[in-house]
């Protein structure tokens, strides 16, 4: 058999474009930290971990001292400043090991965090933002219901003000960390209708959060149905800048920009598993690599993987420089994952019936980003939200 040479295999396909000769050291340093850890701790037993339907919780405290929570968020929040190439790249490598990973991160940084620095009190802010930065405090994000999903802006979970406080009532569906959080950040129509945000402690009477056992995606998060029967809460856990959909949107905004790299991570590792495979695996007295239908399956994986990266380098240089719109977001979300999928289902192909194992990778990966496609906006909402920009008119 051919002696391969994995390491080079990775240099190629992963970085066929060069494309990491554009990061600053900084930025290279995060990344290979990152990959470091996903390597050593994550890849080897994420299998495992699916296939148990786990999320390895003891892992958590690591993530917060390696700074993948929030990394973004300035120092003085427990955050790391970095620069919006950084964080995609931590996104990318934490997929690599599996999407609920990156789901963890992208769920506690992009979408909890993000909505307390952003429309939190200055008092929120330091309660909460460097405990989730360390992960000694775990947050989720309740948007979703079991009836609104696409429009968020049909919820039907509501705030009822009695003086300053309020009463919670509603149910929330597919939250990542649900049972996991401390803290759930839950969006809630208040008497006069207007969208409001609340940090609601897990603990409080009233709220419960039960895992979804069903999943065949997904495996390694945990996803939640959120219960809230007349939560009452003080008014000084209402985030006070929150006023109107706008709110969790701009949050889906910062995790649909990590997905579109994250998404990256997953592609790279079904590419390299199936370039590694072709190489080894024989078939009619030689390597399936050396026949023209797996080499030209291959070469479409190759270019989707660089479309992707090239797509996700560039959104990172608008978001660097001040001119993202979340338009741009969307496009690139819609792309990626799609992408990312349409390249783990190749792998998964090539690999034959060892594709259907998860002692691979492919099909765990093939299987999470059947989601990725899906949350944060499905692939339809991300067209038609591209399809107004550029147009001008809604059809949604
Ligand atoms: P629409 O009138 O379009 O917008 C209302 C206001 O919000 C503004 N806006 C945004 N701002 C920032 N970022 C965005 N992405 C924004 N999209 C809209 C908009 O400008 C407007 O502002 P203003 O000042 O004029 O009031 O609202 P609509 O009701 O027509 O809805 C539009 C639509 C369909 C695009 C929106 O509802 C949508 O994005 N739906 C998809 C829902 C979704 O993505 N849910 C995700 C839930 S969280 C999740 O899945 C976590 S997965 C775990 C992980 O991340 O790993
Ligand atoms: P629906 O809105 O019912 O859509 C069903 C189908 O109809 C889709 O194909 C959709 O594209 C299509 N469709 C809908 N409207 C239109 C239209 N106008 N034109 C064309 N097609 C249309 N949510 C949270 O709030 N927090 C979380 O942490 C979270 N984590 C998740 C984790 C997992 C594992 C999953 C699966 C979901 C998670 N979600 C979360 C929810 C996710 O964001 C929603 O599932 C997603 O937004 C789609 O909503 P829905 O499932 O209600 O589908």
């Amino acid at each position: 058999m051919e002696i391969i040479d994995v390491d080079d295999i990775v240099a190629k396909v992963e970085d066929f474009y060069r494309i990491s000769g554009l990061w600053t050291e900084e930025e290279r340093d995060v990344q290979h930290a990152v990959r470091h850890f996903v390597d050593e701790q994550i890849k080897p037993f994420a299998g495992q971990w699916w296939q148990a339907g786990e999320f390895p919780v003891s892992l958590i405290p690591e993530l917060g001292r390696l700074g993948v929570l929030g990394s973004n968020l300035p120092e003085e929040y427990g955050g790391s400043a970095l620069s919006p190439l950084a964080y995609g790249l931590i996104m990318q490598e934490l997929e690599r090991g599996d999407s609920g990973l990156r789901s963890f991160a992208s769920v506690q940084g992009a979408l909890a965090m993000y909505a307390i620095y952003r429309y939190g009190s200055e008092e929120q802010r330091r309660q909460y933002l460097p405990a989730m930065a360390s992960g000694q405090v775990i947050g989720c994000f309740g948007l979703t219901e079991p009836d609104a999903g696409s429009d968020p802006a049909s919820m039907l979970t509501k705030a009822h003000q009695v003086g300053d406080d309020y009463v919670l009532s509603g149910t929330k569906r597919w939250i990542t960390n649900g049972h996991l959080a401390d803290i759930a950040i839950v969006w809630a129509k208040d008497d006069t209708g207007t969208i409001r945000g609340f940090i609601v402690p897990t603990d409080a009477p009233g709220f419960s959060a039960r895992p979804i056992h069903t999943k065949a995606s997904m495996r390694m998060s945990a996803t939640s149905e959120l219960y809230l029967d007349g939560v009452h809460v003080d008014q000084s856990l209402q985030l006070p800048h929150a006023k109107g959909l706008g709110a969790p949107l701009s949050c889906l905004t910062q995790a649909r920009y990590g997905i579109a790299w994250g998404a990256i991570g997953a592609a790279m590792d079904c590419l390299v598993e199936a370039a590694t495979y072709a190489k080894t695996r024989v078939a009619f007295g030689r390597p399936i690599a050396a026949t023209q239908l797996v080499q030209e399956r291959i070469v479409d994986m190759q270019t989707r993987l660089v479309s992707m990266q090239l797509m996700a380098r560039q959104l990172g240089w608008l978001y660097q420089n001040g001119q993202l719109d979340y338009a741009h977001v969307s496009l690139a979300k819609r792309h990626n994952a799609r992408a990312a999928l349409e390249i783990a289902r190749m792998s998964r192909e090539l690999l034959g019936g060892n594709g259907i194992s998860t002692d691979y990778a492919s099909i765990r990966h093939m299987a999470n980003l059947e989601t990725v496609d899906t949350y944060e906006g499905t692939y339809e909402i991300h067209t038609l939200i591209v399809g107004r920009n550029l147009l001008g008119e809604e059809a949604f």
